[in-house]
């Protein structure tokens, strides 16, 4: 809105200076500034010898005269006055000029002197010239990209929808000029740049520049963007005349370049022939494009710059921008060697890395990592994104001035996948800006087999940038100067604006989609093309030989060199003999590991804190630190609330929370929590950011508050998105290890849209690229009649995707806890109590490793009035208690127990509240399963040996297909042996998770209470 604002105040005096149309001509073209045409000079040419005061010194004076005389033709004298009268009025050569009046003559002044034509019909003329050209000027910056030549095939389909074209020689009569105007000489408006010292051109020339700036190697999308400055800006970097020229020295290192990125996949061609690699054969210019980038971001003082990129090149760019060892990467094609490292691994070009050099041209050190990443396509823009803030949030870079991003795209890709639009809707919000993302696409025109024209409905595989005001520069990846040019430029813009911008490199795929398919099955046209052209490296070394710039030989003497390296360095490879993944970590967390990248101990000390603490945390959750703030009054009965929970030593959900995310604070762990409204809570029971009921913005944030040497907390409302939104967290997550960084979904089962993040990234990082992350998920789930939608977060889908053996009881040896939670790939909890999910959060950090955690969290349970814990829970030497045992009197008489339930979350306090009504606290036992995966078997079978004469139920109040059945069902009867029956109280199987009718609910809810308690009858047997 602001923004917004702002771009209607700079508009205004454009608009009026539209809307004076019947204003005199005279005044409107002052009012137009510097965009005037100058007529008597463009007839300058053919009048000199008949009028010999116009000759190329007068010019400047004569000039000052004729704008003098258009504001007011009493202002100059009356021979100027006749003479322009005249030459505007088509006088000829000669014509135009009168001798001037004599000074004693009659006060008109016009006596005697021959006025050819009344003026004001040509001063029309001269206004829609001026017009004319302006517009053509301004159709150039709009659409010159329409013509410039992009596609290095020729064959390219761009779709304009048939518009027909506005620009070049041929089309001046669509803005009413002819070919005669083409010599005349215009004044140039301020909104370009094509003049250089020149302020007024002929429109040939006009033209000319004009299509040298916008119609040849590079296509530059810009007129959309609404500050006028960011324009202008852009304007000049490309309308400037000569400003595309490069030294001796920039063409040599270029050239060198492009020898190392097109020399790499012809060696790994010859020596692989049938192993995938996914080559960049056609966009060998990717290269440089991306090293200019880092050097001007470099020279501009970035010091740390994460990159994430698809499959495409991927190899060329861990070579020759990251600089991996030749002979890592090249021992990675040895199919024989063993891996080093648990884990899946993941293939080569997946791979990620981390690396910190000295950058040549800057003189400075800086760090490139380029993020591992899953084949699902831009999955990782906004894990790029997440781990860029962090940086830039830890190292203090609040305006992204050291830390950086780099994304690379593929065609097809970037048009085709949603995140792409997610990830640039985070681009500007103030907790998720990385202030300026440079993203570069290797537009080969062709996704797989799918060529554009069945792949996107927009012209441009970019438009989607369009949406944040990204400029948009397209550049013919076969002329390596533009894209050198271009990525300048973007590199600056970037670094002035910290805004995003998107290189466009249109090359083409010489191969298949990788190197052993086929592709003239299906675009075989387009590769007769490609057959037929010569390689970028070829044409560009060609011309810097025709231009004197280098030799055959020393460029001969280059690709010797550059070839040797390969070799040297493939023969190193053969001494390599196991495969470490480790060497492949994008994330290293110095410190936090043994050198060997062990946790430093197996034992998790106790997650309590003191009671002074607890009270000193519950006071600050139920204040508001500041003088004069006026909040909600239902707010300040909710602060009440807290006040008073404090004072009886006990803590609900939301203070649990509050404790939990305070102590950590003190202890100096950053916190974030994002997603959507989650500053107030979706059920409006967290309430961490307060409002000023008068004054608009002001907000308090009392958890900030704790005390002056803690962390800051970081609580930010996302946008409405999940997929990007948890995958920026994963990112942030991803940074360090001394930080609890927590996304939470509005409901739990909206974290389907982000099942990407969760299945390719948060399930199997660990195992696929070695590197740990403690994200927490926090998802609200429970059957509370609300419907089909809403009620369930999907635990069947965590707990299928964990990696326990439900088949083999484990040893229960040392620290078994710790010990399991090392050997898991995500840990699955379902807290019934505040205390417990106080616990479970400060476990994640207090572990001596990281990893991520799924909590099914509570919605009604958030209020409920026995869902309460005791600061006794939480003090020293308390912990997270993976299952609860039942306490009551069952515990007493374990011997006269009949039957033992076993559940997790909130059905718990459905059953006890049944058990209660129905008299049999000492013959039914509750167990509350509280950690459902890793799961605790040791527990769980101490409390089935405790009650030896119970039959044991496992009861949920998900339907059977749907949240644990299936996965506590084999674990339960490993724990037992399976010497023990085991029945199921529960809901029958169904499709949706829940049913829309409160009715059927309630009914539902009380049959699978009926089950669990009927002693009498077994419910089905699990
Ligand atoms: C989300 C997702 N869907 C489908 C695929 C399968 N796939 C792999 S590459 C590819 C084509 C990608 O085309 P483009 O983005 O233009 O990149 P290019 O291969 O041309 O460099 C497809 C469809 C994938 N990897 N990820
Ligand atoms: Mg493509």
């Amino acid at each position: 809105m602001h923004r917004l604002r702002t771009t209607f105040a700079r508009l205004g005096p454009l608009a009026a200076a539209q809307t004076a149309q019947s204003a005199p001509q005279s005044r409107l073209l002052a009012l137009e500034g510097g965009a005037r045409t100058f007529q008597p000079v463009r007839s300058l040419s053919a009048s000199v010898a008949a009028e010999p005061f116009l000759n190329g010194t007068s010019s400047n004076y004569v000039e000052e005269m004729y704008y003098t005389w258009l504001e007011d033709p009493r202002n100059v004298h009356k021979s100027w006055d006749i003479f322009f009268r005249n030459a505007n009025a088509g006088a000829p050569p000669g014509a135009a000029y009168q001798s001037p009046p004599p000074l004693s003559g009659p006060s008109d002044g016009t006596t005697g002197l021959r006025m050819l034509v009344g003026a004001q019909p040509n001063v029309e003329k001269l206004v829609k010239d001026h017009l004319a050209v302006q517009s053509l000027i301004r159709a150039y910056q709009v659409r010159g990209h329409h013509i410039a030549k992009l596609d290095p095939l020729g064959i390219s389909c761009v779709d304009f929808d048939d518009a027909p074209c506005t620009v070049g020689f041929q089309n001046v009569g669509l803005y009413g000029l002819t070919e005669g105007d083409l010599d005349k000489v215009f004044r140039l408006p301020a909104s370009t740049f094509i003049g250089g010292n020149a302020s007024a051109l002929p429109l040939r020339e006009i033209i000319r520049r004009l299509e040298m700036a916008y119609c040849q190697h590079i296509g530059v999308e810009f007129m959309f963007i609404n500050d006028v400055e960011q324009c202008q800006w852009i304007r000049q970097k490309f309308e400037t005349p000569g400003i595309m020229q490069f030294s001796l020295e920039e063409k040599r290192t270029l050239l060198g370049r492009m020898i190392r990125s097109t020399r790499f996949e012809e060696f790994l061609q010859r020596k692989w022939s049938s192993e995938k690699r996914f080559g960049l054969e056609g966009c060998e210019s990717l290269i440089p494009a991306l090293k200019t980038i880092i050097d001007r971001s470099s020279q501009c003082g970035v010091e740390s710059v994460i990159l994430g990129m698809p499959h495409r090149g991927r190899l060329n760019v861990l070579a020759n921008v990251i600089r991996k060892d030749l002979d890592q990467i090249f021992c990675q094609f040895d199919s024989k060697l063993e891996a080093a490292d648990e884990g899946s691994g993941d293939v080569k070009y997946h791979l990620g890395m981390y690396h910190r050099r000295m950058n040549r041209v800057s003189d400075r050190y800086i760090t490139l990592s380029l993020m591992a990443n899953p084949s699902h396509l831009e999955a990782v823009d906004p894990v790029v994104q997440g781990k860029t803030k962090a940086e830039q949030f830890y190292s203090g870079d609040t305006e992204g001035k050291r830390v950086m991003s780099i994304l690379l795209h593929g065609d097809a890709a970037f048009a085709g996948q949603g995140i792409v639009y997610e990830t640039f809707h985070l681009s500007d919000l103030p907790s998720y800006t990385t202030h300026g993302t440079i993203h570069v696409v290797v537009n080969n025109q062709i996704g797989f087999t799918t060529d554009p024209r069945m792949a996107r409905s927009s012209p441009y595989p970019t438009d989607v940038a369009r949406v944040v005001n990204a400029p948009i520069f397209h550049v013919n990846a076969d002329d390596p100067e533009a894209v050198m040019f271009v990525c300048n430029v973007a590199a600056e813009w970037r670094n002035t604006f910290h805004k995003d911008v998107v290189v466009d490199l249109v090359s083409y795929r010489r191969n298949g989609h990788n190197e052993m398919d086929e592709p003239m099955f299906t675009q075989p046209l387009m590769y007769k093309q490609i057959k037929k052209q010569k390689g970028v490296l070829q044409m560009f070394v060609e011309k810097l030989v025709a231009e004197g710039v280098v030799t055959t030989q020393h460029y001969e003497e280059e690709v010797a060199r550059y070839d040797k390296i390969c070799e040297d360095a493939f023969a190193h490879s053969k001494d390599e003999k196991i495969l470490h993944i480790k060497h492949w970590l994008d994330s290293p967390w110095p410190g936090f590991f043994t050198l060997d990248g062990q946790p430093k101990t197996m034992s998790c000390p106790s997650t309590g804190i003191r009671e002074d603490e607890l009270c000193h945390i519950g006071n600050i959750a139920a204040s508001v630190p500041v003088k004069d703030f006026m909040i909600h009054g239902g707010l300040s009965r909710i602060l009440k609330g807290r006040a008073d929970m404090v004072s009886q030593r006990v803590c609900d959900w939301a203070l649990g929370e509050y404790m939990a995310f305070g102590s950590l604070l003190k202890e100096g762990i950053h916190v974030r929590l994002s997603g959507q409204d989650v500053e107030r809570g979706t059920f409006s029971h967290r309430h961490h950011v307060l409002h000023d009921q008068n004054v608009d913005k002001r907000i308090c944030i009392p958890m900030n508050s704790i005390s002056p040497d803690q962390a800051p907390y970081t609580v930010c409302n996302s946008s409405l998105s999940e997929y990007g939104v948890l995958g920026f967290e994963l990112g942030f997550a991803m940074a360090s290890p001394k930080a609890l960084v927590l996304w939470e979904a509005q409901f739990g089962d909206f974290h389907n849209t982000a099942q990407c993040i969760i299945d390719q990234f948060i399930s199997s990082g660990q195992a696929k690229w070695v590197r740990q992350n403690g994200i927490v998920l926090l998802l609200p789930h429970g059957m509370e009649g609300m419907g089909p939608e809403h009620s369930s977060a999907r635990p069947e889908r965590f707990l299928q995707m964990c990696n326990d053996d439900p088949d083999v009881f484990p040893k229960v040896t040392g620290d078994f806890a710790v010990h399991q939670l090392y050997d898991c790939n995500w840990i699955v909890a379902n807290c019934s109590t505040p205390a417990n999910y106080f616990h479970v959060l400060r476990r994640q950090i207090l572990l001596p490793f990281r990893k991520p955690l799924i909590v099914f969290t509570p919605k009604s349970l958030l209020r409920h009035p026995e869902a309460k814990s005791s600061f006794d829970n939480m003090l020293p030497g308390t912990h997270f208690q993976r299952l609860i045992p039942d306490e009551g009197p069952a515990a007493v008489g374990p011997q006269n127990v009949k039957r033992v339930v076993f559940c997790t979350g909130k059905i718990y306090y459905d059953l006890i509240r049944e058990r209660k009504s129905r008299g049999l606290e000492d013959a039914v036992a509750v167990v509350r399963i509280e950690q459902l995966s890793p799961f605790p078997f040791d527990l769980v079978k101490a409390e089935a040996n405790r009650f030896q004469n119970a039959d044991l139920v496992w009861c949920q109040e998900e339907h059977k297909n749907q949240g644990y059945y299936y996965y506590v069902k084999p674990r339960l009867r490993t724990t037992i042996n399976r010497k023990r029956p085991i029945w199921y109280a529960g809901r029958e199987p169904a499709a949706a998770p829940a049913t829309g009718n409160k009715h059927t609910h309630l009914t539902e809810l009380q049959r699978l209470l009926d089950a669990a308690f009927d002693l009498e009858t077994s419910p089905g047997k699990l």
